[in-house]
């Protein structure tokens, strides 16, 4: 992986973390998702979706706004309703909205607009793409199912990409998905690609090809990615057992890089970033 991959997937992590802190500390309003432990989701994705592409971001759509902006102090002024917001702070950390970036907190919604979108790059911007974040347990909304049946009969330029971290809200995947999430995707005959996420120069690999069919016109892709919740599902309402934490810690991408040089040159210098954006946006108005 790139030094600049290396420093994304910091950002992401620290920014994540500090909003943890500020939320301990009263200082957030209603509520908020982190991503902690799913953050090659957005790095890897971000190299091969283009400015003019739609990002169409959910609830956990932090990581997904600062691989595409590198925007820090917009977002965290966002959250917490403070100058320099994105949105004027009217939109909180569930809607935002940016150029062809936009994101819904209302579960599945953002299938059916991300196959209008398609809809309307198909015919007038070919060669761009709809992409819209998902989780498995968005798997369980109606409007998903329409949205598919529909991108696959117009072979729309969507593409859904599910992060399944196995766990919705408290509810363990395997407690509410019957059959598989391919299983799905075939049953309208979409191409269902499934994604690792220890590497993000190898999740690249995988991507690239299909993504690319589907900017060709070759209709739309549903990318499984296979990751990990290591934080709360809001804030402190996680009810797995700290062995299974334990377990997925373990399998966290950061530890590999833990103490290497590229580590040491960017961490220190993320976590300062981090820190300077919260002391800035805690003071002004
Ligand atoms: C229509 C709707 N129903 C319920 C919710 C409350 N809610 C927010 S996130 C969530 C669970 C989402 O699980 P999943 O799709 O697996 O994504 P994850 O939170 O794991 O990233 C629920 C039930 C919502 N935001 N919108």
């Amino acid at each position: 992986m790139t030094g600049a991959d290396l420093r994304m997937l910091l950002l992401i992590r620290h920014f994540e973390l500090a909003l943890l802190d500020l939320f301990a500390r009263g200082l957030v309003h209603g509520t908020t998702h982190t991503c902690l432990g799913q953050e090659p989701v957005p790095v890897a994705l971000s190299a091969l979706l283009h400015d003019d592409d739609f990002q169409l971001s959910n609830h956990r759509g932090h990581g997904h706004y600062l691989a595409r902006f590198d925007d820090p102090a917009g977002l965290l002024a966002e959250i917490l309703g403070r100058d320099g917001a994105v949105n004027l702070g009217v939109g909180g950390s569930q809607h935002l909205k940016r150029g062809r970036f936009l994101t819904t907190g209302v579960q599945g919604a953002g299938v059916p607009v991300a196959a209008g979108t398609a809809l309307h790059l198909s015919r007038h911007e070919p060669g761009r793409i709809a992409c819209v974040h998902i989780g498995d347990g968005t798997w369980g909304e109606g409007a998903v199912y329409e949205a598919l049946n529909l991108a696959a009969l117009w072979r729309l330029p969507l593409v859904v990409a599910v992060e399944h971290n196995g766990i919705a809200q408290s509810t363990p995947t395997a407690d509410q998905l019957a059959g598989t999430i391919a299983g799905r995707a075939a049953a309208f005959g979409i191409p269902h690609l499934h994604v690792p996420c220890e590497d993000v120069t190898a999740m690249r690999s995988l991507l690239a090809g299909p993504l690319q069919r589907v900017r060709d016109g070759g209709g739309p892709l549903v990318v499984e990615f296979a990751t990990h919740r290591l934080g709360p599902h809001s804030k402190g309402d996680d009810p797995r057992p700290a062995a299974e934490l334990d377990r997925l810690r373990a399998r966290d991408w950061y530890p590999p890089h833990a103490g290497t040089p590229a580590d040491t040159e960017q961490r220190d210098r993320v976590a300062a970033v981090v820190e300077e954006v919260v002391a800035r946006c805690l003071v002004s108005a």
